[in-house]
């Protein structure tokens, strides 16, 4: 526990282990309190080590029970322990083996990192640091082993026992009722990939032929009961494995891919080496309790970690300042394969989305920091939306600046050149500059630099020149503690749209590479001149979201119109549309502040109905386009002195204005996909129902005195969790009639599925009204939550810190303090999801004053805590700072 900050770790002081361990053999005896891990190491001095240093060994709430070097005890004076470490002094040989037993106890561990029980099974969580909770072993990403693991458990009580790698033997133990199973992974690897589940579950086998002809054995291991829910993950693994073969020519390595789907987990899943662990959340799915989203997430999430067998196990870290490059690239590869399995624009627009939701404001808050950081208190915190979602980004800027086939010769030569082996970004990018030719040092900024570029784009066309001048520039706006920061290389794709809506060819320009309609901004200020242009054009830019910057375009509103309605880069028609929702919407919450009538929106309806009539375009992307941008989305717009509640009425001003705009085309939409018949989970059902329940929600506020009916009606007759809980946000949200009997109704319907029963709790926790509060001491106390599931925190009070804006930041204060309380009550247990929770304050200085002090003294009083965890420590700190 941590009253002071505790010294930072720094990539500059990175050195290379003394001594290697070239083979871990693990004998765990399984057992709920007192489980025995025998551990033989064979460790190897390494020749470069100035002197003999003593080998220091990583351990946490450890017992040792017995220290062997060479078959012999080790003398109490040779060694000592510490709460984080065993030191032995340094030994004779170059070569020895080492034998530790520890005891640690599963049942204790509400931490979920190292060895613990999930609904009586035994499974482990070891990165970043859980592998030191197991037994005493250089716990860094550098240090690679070749591991044979024997797990002996009761037969009847644990029938399953897994490890990584392939399985070399099974058995019985005579006269004990217990069995055992021996796992022998041969691909080197770090601690952190180590991975054991052992316990009564149900498994759904399958398999895979590799493109080389080997067969390769799949199992889902899920509850007893759930094996039907495990469908849709079993074929998002086959699709992955082989788009990995034919996108990347990636094969699998091993006999046999092992997922174990757990309902107790800190995160999304991990990548253990041919065992991966998941929670639930991102297996499980039916129609009946799962939504649209989520079968694109379990898709997604399948992917990614499968996808980490070569980005992050066969190629790994060589330390974890360097976690973006596996974090960034995976990310990259799981958004390339959804991308291809369904829309890819779509996909690219919640990409995007989700980078703007998450990422732009981190990077804009005291949190920020850069993709490769290079200091941490606690490396838990650094799984960012910076180091993964930024990190993606600037995987796909990569490609954009050299082109896809220069692209693929970089990360070919990154698998051949660097397999088998820890390593760094600056290793990932001499690939690319060696494969190219081209200097990525300039490019390399973008690991360096916290904080989002704000990239300005001013247009002038000259009819006497037939020029069109395109002035930009970009700035990186202050970060306290970050020097002023250097221009990067800003690729960004465009076009220059003529009247007819048809993109223009382009002859000549001076200024800037723009081959490939990509226009390279790479100095402070850049000024760029296309030449024999007859007619003013529009500049469409930044196509395809191609950089992650904030973009300022001096674009009149006819201008925005015009790409809303033609645009042919689908990303930037949307981005036209949420750019005049977002003028629309800051303009009427400056109304509201000052208390005058709200300006005009007839061009912003006229483009939805544009939009909405548009027989060409896909009903996902018309949902999407009919989507306002989020209240925090505008309070980041605002940037400062925000008052969320004017925010969140003229958000819902303006949702009205358009439902009763177009009352009668949402009308029919929602009737006309109200009947679709047999529920499938594929993209394009997924896209109509999405645009039939955003065309739900508009009618729902058209005023219009049928809306409630029809919306309490599509509750009842939903063949499917996604309209069934569509129409259930509607009549809470909005607070309609029917919505207490629609909740109870949900509940009764789904109590046995905690999943679905987590939608029920988030539904009420995001529920904008001032009762909320009180509803949430409610579903705190009902028997279906429960403060240790990090699923069931997720679902009430992160769900309530992060997506309800104006009860989070209650002028009363009393939002702020649950969250505050809830910290500190779960950071006893699960420092990690309570750190978590605690970064909903991040954006508190941007909050108008009176709610900026409210949360200003949360804050401090998580921080005079004395039995803070180093975590919460870490972030509470930076909030603050
Ligand atoms: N690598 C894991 C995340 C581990 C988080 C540790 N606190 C999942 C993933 O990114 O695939
Ligand atoms: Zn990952």
């Amino acid at each position: 526990m941590q009253s002071k900050t505790a010294p930072a770790i720094r990539l500059e002081d990175y050195q290379p282990p003394a001594y290697r361990i070239e083979t871990v053999d693990l004998d765990i005896r399984l057992d709920p309190k007192a489980t025995i891990v025998a551990a033989e190491l064979s460790v190897v001095r390494q020749p470069d080590t100035a002197g003999h240093v003593p080998l220091v060994l990583d351990g946490d709430n450890l017992k040792l029970l017995s220290l062997e070097q060479n078959g012999k005890t080790v003398p109490e004076d040779h060694y000592k322990t510490s709460k984080t470490a065993l030191e032995l002094a340094a030994p004779e040989e170059d070569r020895f083996t080492l034998t530790i037993t520890t005891e640690v106890n599963p049942d204790a561990n509400t931490q979920l990192m190292g060895l613990y029980r999930s609904s009586g099974t035994y499974c482990t969580q070891c990165e970043a640091d859980g592998f030191r909770r197991i037994t005493y072993f250089p716990d860094r990403p550098d240090v690679l082993s070749v591991y044979t693991v024997r797990l002996e458990a009761p037969k009847t009580s644990c029938p399953v026992l897994l490890a990584n790698g392939n399985l070399k033997e099974t058995g019985e133990i005579a006269g004990t009722g217990n069995h055992f199973a021996i796992w022998h992974d041969p691909h080197p690897k770090p601690a952190y990939l180590f991975a054991l589940v052992a316990g009564d579950l149900a498994k759904v086998p399958d398999s895979f032929i590799t493109a080389s002809g080997n067969a390769v054995e799949l199992n889902i291991y899920v509850e007893h009961g759930k094996e039907d829910l495990c469908d849709w993950a079993m074929d998002s693994l086959k699709r992955s494995m082989r788009w990995d073969e034919d996108a990347f020519g990636r094969e699998y390595d091993l006999d046999v891919f092992n997922i174990v789907a757990v309902s107790d987990f800190n995160m999304g899943a991990m990548e253990n080496k041919g065992l991966n662990i998941f929670n639930d959340k991102y297996v499980l799915a039916d129609p009946e309790t799962a939504t649209d989203q989520d079968y694109a997430n379990i898709e997604a999430v399948i992917a990614h970690e499968y996808f980490h067998n070569w980005t992050g196990n066969r190629i790994t870290c060589r330390d974890w300042f360097q976690l973006c490059l596996k974090e960034g690239l995976t990310v990259f590869r799981d958004q390339e394969f959804s991308a291809d399995m369904r829309s890819r624009p779509v996909k690219r627009i919640s990409d995007v989305k989700l980078l703007k939701m998450h990422q732009f404001p981190e990077d804009a808050g005291p949190l920020a920091h850069p993709v490769r950081p290079r200091a941490y208190q606690e490396i838990n915190n650094f799984y960012t939306a910076t180091v993964y979602e930024k990190g993606a980004e600037i995987i796909r800027m990569l490609k954009t600046y050299l082109g896809a086939e220069d692209f693929r010769s970089g990360l070919d030569l990154y698998f051949d050149r660097h397999d088998g082996e820890a390593t760094t970004i600056e290793a990932f990018l001499t690939c690319f500059e060696d494969a190219t030719g081209t200097d990525l040092d300039q490019f390399s900024l973008w690991y360096e630099q916290a904080g989002t570029p704000l990239v300005t784009a001013d247009t002038k066309y000259d009819p006497d020149q037939q020029t069109l001048t395109v002035s930009l520039s970009q700035e990186i706006p202050p970060l306290p503690g970050q020097k002023t920061a250097r221009p990067s290389v800003v690729p960004l794709r465009f076009g220059l749209i003529g009247a007819n809506g048809q993109d223009l060819e382009i002859s000549e320009c001076d200024g800037a590479d723009v081959s490939g309609g990509v226009l390279v901004l790479n100095k402070a200020r850049q000024k760029v001149t296309f030449k024999q242009i007859p007619d003013a054009p529009v500049l469409s830019l930044l196509r395809d979201f191609s950089a992650p910057v904030r973009l300022t375009q001096t674009l009149p509103s006819e201008d925005l119109v015009f790409l809303a309605r033609h645009d042919t880069d689908p990303y930037n028609r949307w981005q036209a549309v949420q750019t005049l929702a977002t003028q629309t919407l800051i303009a009427r919450t400056e109304a509201v502040q000052q208390g005058t009538s709200h300006t005009d929106t007839d061009s912003l309806i006229d483009v939805l109905r544009s939009i909405v009539d548009d027989q060409q375009l896909d009903p996902a992307l018309k949902a999407q386009a009919l989507t306002l941008p989020t209240e925090a989305d505008i309070a980041q717009e605002i940037g400062k002195n925000v008052d969320p509640d004017a925010i969140h009425k003229a958000r819902n001003n303006l949702r009205s204005d358009i439902g009763s705009g177009l009352s009668q085309h949402f009308r029919m939409i929602a009737e006309e996909f109200s009947a679709m018949g047999k529920f499938t989970p594929d993209a394009e059902s997924a896209g109509k129902r999405a645009l039939s329940n955003r065309a739900l929600h508009y009618y729902a506020l058209s005023g219009d005195p049928s809306a409630s009916a029809l919306v309490s009606d599509r509750f009842a007759a939903a063949n499917n969790m996604t309209d069934r809980l569509a129409a259930l946000t509607i009549l809470v949200h909005e607070a309609m009639n029917g919505s207490a009997e629609a909740l109870a109704a949900f509940r009764d319907r789904h109590q046995s599925s905690a999943l679905a029963m987590d939608k029920w709790f988030m539904t009420q926790a995001t529920a904008p009204q001032d009762e909320t509060l009180d509803a949430i001491s409610e579903l705190m106390a009902n028997p279906l939550y429960d403060a240790t599931n990090p699923n069931r925190v997720r679902a009430v009070l992160h769900s309530f810190a992060t997506g309800n804006p104006t009860q989070f930041a209650r002028p009363d204060g009393k939002g702020f303090e649950l969250i505050a309380e809830s910290v500190l009550e779960i950071d006893k247990r699960n420092p990690q999801v309570a750190s978590r929770l605690l970064t909903s304050f991040r954006s508190w200085r941007a909050l108008e004053k009176h709610r900026s002090a409210l949360a200003e003294s949360a804050l401090l009083r998580i921080s005079s805590s004395e039995e803070l965890s180093r975590d919460c420590r870490d972030i509470v700190d930076r909030t603050l700072q």
